[in-house]
């Protein structure tokens, strides 16, 4: 189920006449949803995914939210230079340390100048999947970091940088692409980059550019997300968003394990067992009032 579908699926529920927070709950549970509703839910209250969101969990467990602060490694100065000049190609390099996606671990990354990181192989596909619905070409896990068809042969144009930072235990494998161009050419240069934490096993993207000049702007032709192999069938997909001009500059993505951060684990009580203990003291309530008569 897309998040679309889904807010489609909670504007109808909201608005059905005798529908009850409970019944609704119970609705959505028989959907197999209740995780993305508490998300999703919170989203509801904003625009859409132009604006501050969680989403998630997906069927392995990673959620996926942009409440945090932007932060941006620039390596573009330090890092390992690669893929300049090129059009669609890929390079691999040691992580560094031992990160985990979806349950194995990986010391070599794979990653395309087209934005596309992937485990266990390359990817050097220009054309960006929907990961909810569609294989990419080469099925791997991988990191739509923003995948698109970029190059770095326009005058002007810089490279992909990687790097490992930090210390031994809480190490950071860097990868940037720096001032990327669409394919043929576009009118200005895009610059963003994903990090890959020890230890958590978080996945940063953070967007320092994303204004292309063009349709590809803002993420307009871009895949953002993960998935596992087979993700489109076996749910272990997480997409941010596909084809959709909702990626901001100065844009953090955090796509984690890890419980949702502060500002949703009150909304998170409230659907998932907020609406239960309303009920109970309803009921109590009501039970007391049917003793006293
Ligand atoms: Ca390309
Ligand atoms: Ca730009």
């Amino acid at each position: 189920m897309t998040r679309f579908q889904v807010r489609k699926k909670l504007r109808k529920a909201s608005t059905g006449k005798t529908l009850t927070g409970f019944s609704l709950r119970k609705k959505l549970l028989k959907a197999g949803f209740v995780a993305t509703f508490t998300v999703v839910g919170a989203a509801t209250l904003t625009t859409g995914q132009a604006q501050a969101a969680t989403i998630g969990a997906d069927a392995y467990g990673y959620t996926a939210t942009d409440e945090i602060p932007y932060t941006f490694q620039d390596i573009s100065g330090t890092g390992t230079r690669v893929l300049n000049g090129v059009d669609d190609s890929s390079t691999s390099a040691n992580v560094g340390f031992n990160f985990n996606f979806y349950g194995t671990n990986y010391n070599n990354v794979s990653f395309s100048s087209n934005g596309l990181i992937s485990f266990g192989g390359s990817n050097s596909n220009f054309v960006n999947a929907n990961l909810t619905t569609t294989s990419p070409s080469v099925n791997l896990p991988s990191i739509a970091v923003l995948w698109d068809d970029w190059q770095f042969f326009q005058p002007g144009a810089d490279a992909v940088y990687y790097q490992t930072t930090g210390t031994a235990g809480n190490r950071q494998f860097i990868t940037q692409w720096n001032l990327a161009n669409g394919f043929s050419s576009s009118p200005s240069t895009v610059t963003f980059q994903s990090v890959l934490f020890e230890g958590s096993n978080d996945i940063l993207l953070s967007y320092q550019d994303v204004d292309s000049g063009d349709f590809r702007s803002l993420g307009g032709d871009s895949t953002v997300g993960i998935r596992d192999v087979n993700g489109q069938s076996n749910g272990r997909n997480l997409q941010w968003s596909f084809n959709s001009p909702v990626i901001r500059n100065a844009e953090s993505i955090r796509i984690s394990t890890q419980p949702v951060p502060e500002p949703f684990t009150i909304l998170g009580s409230l659907t998932a067992g907020g609406i239960g203990v309303a009920l109970r003291r309803k009921r109590q309530q009501q039970e007391k009032e049917t003793a006293k008569v």
